[in-house]
């Protein structure tokens, strides 16, 4: 019932925002604990689209910071960092971070700066919003970051190039075993199309604009309709 009320919630708002909600798993792939984001890549066509991470691999204890293609395990300057979030135990609690995406023409790449008990931006655990086709592919990023000499650990920044979260990580409780969506699904931006969950929008420690708060219940909307479940 949930679920349908959910859906039908962004039915409407689909039809009126051409944005998409993609869901990258931080440290799972399909219910395995593997340093990786998954997909680790995506592409966002629309600017306010927004990508959800879900920190749920267990165990795990990951980041999302934004680098460059140039030094891939290293923070790009102004960029965001997510801060780590440890899992431990099946049933969570999980995190979660949005970004809202401002610029859909340049590479949003990304790494996860954990270096103990080992380095997971050297074993792949990197990713990429808008990775070129040819040229500085992401497969190239990967082969790089496979031989940085350098891993920073950088401080959290809700605001980076090219994106910006409106929360911290949040804590929420996500199945373990829950796969992503497989890309991105169109969901309400809108006010309106989020009014329905005022429960569960994750606390702002920062919020730079009013429409992004919103983006950030839309997304919890979401969030519900994918996987029926309540989030906190
Ligand atoms: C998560 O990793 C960070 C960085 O290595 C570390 O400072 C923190 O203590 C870890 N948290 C847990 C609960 O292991
Ligand atoms: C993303 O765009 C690239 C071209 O830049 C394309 O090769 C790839 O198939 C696209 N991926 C998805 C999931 O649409
Ligand atoms: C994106 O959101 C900002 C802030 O709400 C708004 O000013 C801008 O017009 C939006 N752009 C698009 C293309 O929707
Ligand atoms: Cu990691």
């Amino acid at each position: 019932m949930r679920f349908a009320v959910a859906a039908s919630t962004l039915a409407l708002a689909a039809a009126a925002m051409a944005q998409s909600n993609t869901i990258v798993k931080v440290g799972e792939v399909s219910g395995t604990a593997m340093l990786k984001f998954d997909p680790p890549t995506i592409n966002v066509t629309e600017v306010n689209s927004t990508v959800t991470f879900i920190f749920d691999g267990n165990p795990g204890n990951h980041t999302v910071a934004q680098s460059s293609f140039a030094n891939p395990c290293e923070p790009l300057e102004g960029g965001f960092n997510s801060g780590f979030f440890p899992v431990s135990g099946a049933s969570g609690p999980f995190g979660t971070w949005t970004l809202t995406i401002t610029d859909v023409t340049t590479p949003i790449w990304f790494y996860c700066a954990q270096q103990v008990p080992k380095v997971h931006c050297t074993a792949g655990m990197v990713g990429a919003i808008n990775p070129p086709a040819s040229g500085n592919t992401f497969d190239a990023f990967v082969a790089k970051a496979s031989s940085a000499a350098t891993v920073v650990f950088p401080s959290t920044v809700l605001s980076g190039v090219g994106a910006f979260a409106t929360a911290s990580l949040a804590t929420t409780t996500i199945p373990a075993g829950s796969s992503a969506t497989g890309g991105s699904s169109s969901s309400g931006a809108s006010g309106s199309g989020a009014s329905g969950t005022s429960s569960g929008a994750p606390s702002s420690s920062s919020s730079p604009s009013s429409a992004g708060t919103v983006s950030a219940s839309g997304f919890v909307a979401f969030l519900a309709a994918a996987f029926g479940v309540a989030i906190l």
